[in-house]
């Protein structure tokens, strides 16, 4: 019972996963978001975009006084990009280990960047940093009426 009732109680959180320009000109859409779903997270929002130059700034203004922030930006508004909101207990973290690291070189065999990427400047797939950003993140690319909330039929199956 008490277990139970402790795991019910846990934090579903929200992040939001990007396929880049890159990952989406390669081909590689259908295999990022197949490793989420495949994991067990539930998807509740997916669309294709093409991202005008004010919202790429936007989502990456923490990094606006790094030497490589104007090309990051040229980057990511290059070709459409591939937007997603996935929910899930501790979806967060998890989705930063599915991706890896930062430095695809660096990033671990099994991981999307360490399976299918060798630059950071091309590094196929975004994901948020924390809970918070999450939410800021899917409010920030998507609108409201774009998000689904649905129960999967394999709920029962993931989680006791
Ligand atoms: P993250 O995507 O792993 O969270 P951040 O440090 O938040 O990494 O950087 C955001 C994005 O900016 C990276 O995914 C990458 O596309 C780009 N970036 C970060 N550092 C560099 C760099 O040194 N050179 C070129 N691009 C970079
Ligand atoms: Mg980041």
């Amino acid at each position: 019972f008490l277990p139970h009732l402790v795991a019910s109680l846990e934090q579903v959180d929200e992040t939001y996963i990007m396929g880049k320009p890159d990952g989406v000109q390669r081909g590689l859409v259908g295999e990022i978001i197949s490793r989420f779903e495949k994991k067990g997270f539930k998807l509740t929002g997916l669309k294709l975009f093409q991202c005008p130059q004010d919202l790429a700034e936007e989502h990456y203004k923490d990094l606006k006084g790094k030497s490589f922030f104007p090309k990051l930006i040229e980057y990511i508004v290059s070709g459409p990009v591939v937007c997603m909101a996935w929910e899930g207990v501790g979806v967060v973290a998890a989705a930063r280990k599915l991706i890896g690291a930062t430095n695809p070189l660096q990033a671990e065999p099994g991981t999307i960047r360490g399976d299918l990427a060798v630059q950071t400047g091309r590094n196929v797939v975004h994901g948020s940093d924390s809970p918070e950003n999450g939410k800021r993140e899917i409010a920030l690319w998507f609108k409201e009426g774009e998000l689904c909330q649905w129960t999967p039929a394999q709920a029962p199956w993931l989680r006791e």
